[in-house]
């Protein structure tokens, strides 16, 4: 069952792939000031590696975050730079935190590759560097940092798909309860405005009877499009139920809230969704219900309900309107 197990990761499975991945080919930075340690390590790396060699640590600290290096090897017998700081430098700043840092190092500095070890330090290397060790050790890096990467970017994409919705491409209703708890304990702790629109489509189902639920469908996504582009980064839009999406907008008051919600309302009523390839202009209104939260407000769920309400009652009172 392990070569089921192996064949049911499939050829392209990104994670099978960077499991497989024989370390070769990296892009290196070497930061190295003495010619004939750079002659040896540098020629040998050269065979399986592209190798950037680079002599002054101040220059490899501005290449080092643009170049999108795998591994970087830093001597920690530069003449005028403590190799060390550099290390740390490279581990603290943003674009090259996840690099694979790699020192290079006497016999005699094993208190200095022990603090460099401490504050994350991949590994090293000490003089006279022997060939064969030197590649071992960087394929290792190389293997090791192309698993890890391939393996956030697989993580980050399945956090994603799990609180993004399908069809429209909007946040789930799962974000939307994770995110609404904390953006109402800011808002109650510091006084702030917090609203939340309720947006509802008017007869979706006379929508999807005239024109086919295909039709429904491209205009829901067309609908939460021409939404998305009202929307500030701070906001939380979500996919609520079938055809419809709340809007959580922090730090505005009433007013401020019935000026967004109307501006949308007249966005989605100025022209009609053009649906089936061109083929079909769907005209659409929508209603929506809007509210603030209030200091009596206990949770989000206070809120909501009172947007729910004004919804009904917008629906009620003919549709294609804003109501608080
Ligand atoms: P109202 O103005 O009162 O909101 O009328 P309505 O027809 O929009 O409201 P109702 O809640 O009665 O119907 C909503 C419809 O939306 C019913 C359902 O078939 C449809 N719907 C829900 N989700 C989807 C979807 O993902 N795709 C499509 N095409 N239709 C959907
Ligand atoms: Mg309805
Ligand atoms: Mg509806
Ligand atoms: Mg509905």
């Amino acid at each position: 069952s392990r070569a089921l197990a192996t064949r049911s990761l499939g050829g392209t499975d990104p994670l099978a792939l960077a499991a497989a991945d024989t370390g070769e080919n990296a892009k290196i930075l070497l930061v190295e000031d003495r010619a004939s340690a750079i002659d040896r390590i540098g020629t040998a790396l050269s065979q399986h590696h592209r190798v950037t060699v680079e002599t002054d640590p101040h220059r490899a600290l501005v290449l080092a975050p643009e170049a999108g290096f795998e591994v970087a090897l830093v001597s920690l017998d530069l003449e005028n730079f403590d190799g060390l700081r550099l290390c740390s430098q490279l581990r603290s700043l943003d674009r090259t935190r996840n690099l694979s840092l790699i020192m290079l190092g006497e016999m005699d500095e094993k208190a200095r590759i022990t603090r460099g070890l401490d504050f994350g330090v991949n590994d090293y290397l000490l003089r006279p560097i022997d060939r064969n060790e030197l590649m071992a050790r960087v394929r290792t890096q190389v293997r090791r940092r192309r698993f890890t990467e391939t393996l956030r970017g697989a993580l980050q994409a399945s956090v994603e798909l799990a609180v993004t919705d399908d069809l429209t491409g909007l946040h789930n209703r799962r974000y939307l309860d994770r995110q609404i708890g904390p953006v109402f304990g800011d808002a109650m702790l510091h006084q702030k405005g917090l609203a939340c629109l309720l947006l509802d489509i008017d007869r979706f189902k006379s929508i999807n009877d005239t024109w086919g639920h295909e039709a429904g469908d491209e205009v829901l996504r067309a609908f939460a499009e021409r939404i998305r582009q009202q929307v500030r980064p701070m906001d939380i839009l979500a996919r609520y139920g079938g055809e419809e999406i709340v809007m959580v907008v922090p730090g505005v008051d009433l007013p401020e809230a019935q000026a967004i919600a109307e501006r949308i309302r007249e966005r989605i009523g100025a022209a009609p969704f053009t649906v089936q390839r061109g083929t079909r202009d769907i005209p659409v209104t929508v209603s929506i219900g809007v509210a603030v939260r209030r200091p009596t407000d206990t949770s989000p769920a206070d809120i909501l309900g009172r947007a729910d309400a004004a919804l009904y009652r917008a629906k009620d009172a003919g549709r294609n309107r804003v109501e608080a």
